[in-house]
């Protein structure tokens, strides 16, 4: 016991560069983990313990480590006593029907009497019955894909992202069954704690605030003193833009907090507004 908080991501997969990328951007100087089990970082009080990511729902729940990096869909299927303490905004996807193109799924009500396979029997369980439907699951721990052209499944429920792999086997999107992401968790209770729930809650403001300034931009540009009003109303501004003097007598500069996806959607606006010289820089972190 080293006082340390402890935090276990997964050791070699999808979510763990994205995991490693978030803590730098924390500002965690993390030691070269390479095939070492455990590593601290350098200028926070933190373990990382690397682990397969089915393990960690209950290594977090037993107290082995205080929180945990895992996909939701994870979460669900090991039905831990872990909340969820923050998402994160990586590892998307969603757990999906898919049926044999040659097949047709029209409507939910097609799944009752069919073989489904999947590799998350406890959520599909839970929804066919939520749904009043009744169909065989069968478990299967991998390459869930190729039970229908093997005869062993109707249908499938299985984790979706870009929907290539279905492609290659011939399946087609049908009913999504919910959308998961990589989330922050800790076991129920509180940590007891208080100097480890201390450096939780200085990492989770760090989490929030990369967070907010990842889907935010930094908005700047010059524009004739006369249009201020008609740009300030173009502006999907966070907070009140920074209007400053230019040396050249009609001109302003303008500055401002916008949300990253509206960029595209008002430069053409700003443009015929009269903004000129438009800049737009990444924000590292911003604390609110
Ligand atoms: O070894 P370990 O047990 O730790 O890893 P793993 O092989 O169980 O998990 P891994 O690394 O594949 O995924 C980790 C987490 O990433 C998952 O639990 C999800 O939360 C999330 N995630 C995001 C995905 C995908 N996208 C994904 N596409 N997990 C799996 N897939 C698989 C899916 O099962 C299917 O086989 O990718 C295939 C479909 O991908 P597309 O892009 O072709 O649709
Ligand atoms: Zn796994």
């Amino acid at each position: 016991m080293n006082g340390n908080l402890k935090l276990a991501l997964q050791k070699k997969g999808r979510l763990t560069e994205k995991s490693l990328e978030l803590l730098n951007l924390c500002g965690l100087d993390i030691e070269n983990y390479s095939e070492r089990l455990v590593v601290s970082a350098r200028n926070f009080p933190i373990d990382i313990l690397f682990l397969r990511d089915d393990d960690i729902p209950e290594y977090v729940q037993d107290g082995v480590v205080d929180i945990g990096i895992v996909g939701e869909n994870v979460i669900y299927e090991k039905q831990s006593g872990t909340e969820v303490l923050e998402k994160l905004g990586f590892g998307r996807c969603s757990l999906m029907f898919a049926y044999p193109e040659k097949n047709e799924l029209q409507k939910i009500e097609d799944i009752n009497g069919k073989t489904i396979a999947t590799t998350y029997p406890h959520i599909l369980k839970e929804y066919l019955t939520k749904n009043n439907l009744k169909a065989k699951v069968i478990e299967l721990s991998g390459s869930v894909e190729i039970a229908p052209s093997l005869g062993v499944a109707d249908l499938i429920c299985d984790i979706v992202s870009t929907g290539n792999t279905l492609m290659m086997n011939k399946l087609k999107k049908s009913f999504k069954v919910f959308d998961s992401e990589a989330v922050l968790i800790s076991a129920e209770k509180i940590l007891k704690d208080s100097k480890l729930n201390e450096i939780l809650n200085d990492l989770l403001r760090r989490i929030r605030s990369v967070k907010t300034a990842h889907s935010s931009k930094y908005l700047m540009m010059n524009i004739p003193k006369n249009s201020l009003e008609k740009i300030l109303k173009i502006i999907p501004s966070l907070k009140s833009p920074t209007v400053l003097h230019l040396a050249e007598e009609n001109m302003l500069a303008v500055h401002a907090v916008i949300p990253s996806d509206k960029f595209w959607q008002i430069v053409n606006d700003l443009k015929i507004a009269g903004a000129s010289g438009i800049l737009l820089l990444p924000i590292d972190n911003m604390i609110q």
